[in-house]
């Protein structure tokens, strides 16, 4: 096969960069190793700010996402057995999120491949990478026996932290930042009315909770846990005591409990790899970087790198320039390492750290309190929750 732009990974960066890359006449082919309905079985993300809409209505995208999303103007943190809530709309000047989960928009974006003809191979194995130095790169993979090739101009790796695109980067040239945290989050979908109509962030003494939502029928709660336990350890009613025992007492009265549909625990790691391109390879989203999702920032921080690439291919391609693809890593990393922060502030300031000590316990409770004192330092929080400038 011969294209303008080979895609590893059929996640969202991998299809909205191909969708809008092939609706400015570039041509793409996706590259996914994983079934469509595997890919549309993953619960992730489930808060999208206005950079990432809109990127998904200029793809085309985003008319169920306007019907059927929830457009929130703030969200609550629960405290110290008080609730205090930030006001997005009104500090910052107008700004709102998008409540739309991942899987929903990972769906229309499929569908939308679809009705544009647009060229995503499932069941890809073992792709490989070959030549990112030369001006002729080219990608290979198996399906069943048979090896095939994709001959391109560029490679863009979207296939998540665990994907080959960032291992093709030779070590010598990868420099990689990272913390891991001693906790993840046991994570809970319900088909359940919400307990509230806006998100309520939890710090509690037993640890960090979050309730959340997909629509009005269908609930998204977390609870922190330590590494150390596994899913099985967790039966429902655990979990809905547990999320009680966290949340504010009016509240957790009025929690609608209900079977889990879906029930894992993810560990949360702060990561980046610099540079994000080597010779014709450009790393896209989870495949360069991951945050605790305490800020709401790991899609949306794929929305950018998105954009990025977008506009950089289409200048290459339309104009013959390359100045957008030489400043991408650069671009990207500057917006991403703003979210690495602010996942990592949001997450220290939300979390029980199990080897915290008392004076460091005592001044997450005192960021808190500042928090809420501070108009200024609600405004600083709200722009990077509703999204900083691409
Ligand atoms: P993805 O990982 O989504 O997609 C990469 C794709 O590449 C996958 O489909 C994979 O099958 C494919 N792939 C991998 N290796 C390949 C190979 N060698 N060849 C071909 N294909 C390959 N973000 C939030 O904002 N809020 C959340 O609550 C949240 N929860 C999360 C929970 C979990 C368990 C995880 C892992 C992530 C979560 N995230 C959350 C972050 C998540 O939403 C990512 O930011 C988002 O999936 C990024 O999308 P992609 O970059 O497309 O990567
Ligand atoms: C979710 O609904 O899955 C969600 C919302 C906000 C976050 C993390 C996850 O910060």
């Amino acid at each position: 096969m011969k294209t303008q732009v080979c895609i590893v990974g059929g996640g969202p960066s991998g299809l909205l960069l191909s969708q809008l890359l092939q609706r400015n006449g570039v041509d793409t082919v996706v590259l996914e190793r994983q079934t469509r309905d595997y890919v549309l079985s993953r619960i992730r993300a489930g808060v999208l700010e206005q950079g990432f809409t809109r990127l998904l209505r200029e793809a085309g995208c985003g008319e169920r996402m306007d019907r059927e999303g929830e457009v929130h103007h703030g969200f609550h943190i629960a405290h110290q057995g008080r609730m205090d809530r930030i006001d997005l709309t009104a500090l910052t000047g107008g700004k709102s999120v998008m409540v739309y989960g991942q899987t929903e928009l990972t769906r229309d974006l499929y569908e939308a491949r679809d009705r544009l003809g647009g060229q995503v191979e499932h069941s890809a194995a073992d792709v490989a990478l070959h030549d990112l130095t030369s001006t002729k790169p080219y990608v290979t993979y198996k399906r069943g026996e048979q090896t095939l090739r994709v001959d391109c101009d560029y490679v863009v790796g979207a296939d998540g932290y665990h994907g080959v695109s960032r291992k093709s980067i030779p070590s010598e040239v990868l420099q990689e930042y990272e913390r891991v945290y001693p906790f993840g989050w046991l994570g809970v979908l319900s088909r359940t009315r919400p307990v509230s109509s806006e998100l309520i962030y939890a710090n509690h003494e037993r640890g960090f909770a979050l309730c959340s939502l997909r629509s009005q029928i269908l609930s998204r709660y977390y609870v922190q846990v330590p590494l150390s336990d596994s899913v099985e350890q967790w039966s429902d009613d655990a979990f809905w005591d547990e999320l009680k025992r966290r949340l504010p007492a009016e509240i957790a009265a009025n929690l609608i409990t209900g079977p889990s549909i879906e029930k894992s625990i993810a560990p949360l790691r702060s990561y980046i790899a610099e540079p994000m391109r080597y010779g014709r390879l450009l790393l896209a989203g989870d495949s360069a970087h991951i945050v605790p999702p305490t800020g709401a920032r790991g899609l949306n921080s794929a929305g950018s790198d998105v954009y990025y690439l977008f506009a950089g291919l289409v200048d290459f391609y339309r104009k013959g320039s390359a100045a957008g693809l030489e400043s991408y890593s650069q671009n990207a990393l500057a917006r991403n390492w703003k979210a690495q922060r602010f996942s990592w502030w949001m997450t220290s300031l939300l979390h029980r750290f199990p080897d915290n000590s008392p004076y460091q316990n005592k001044l997450q409770l005192t960021e808190l309190e500042y928090l809420f004192g501070s108009t200024a330092a609600q405004q600083a929080l709200a722009e990077n929750y509703v999204g900083l400038p691409y």
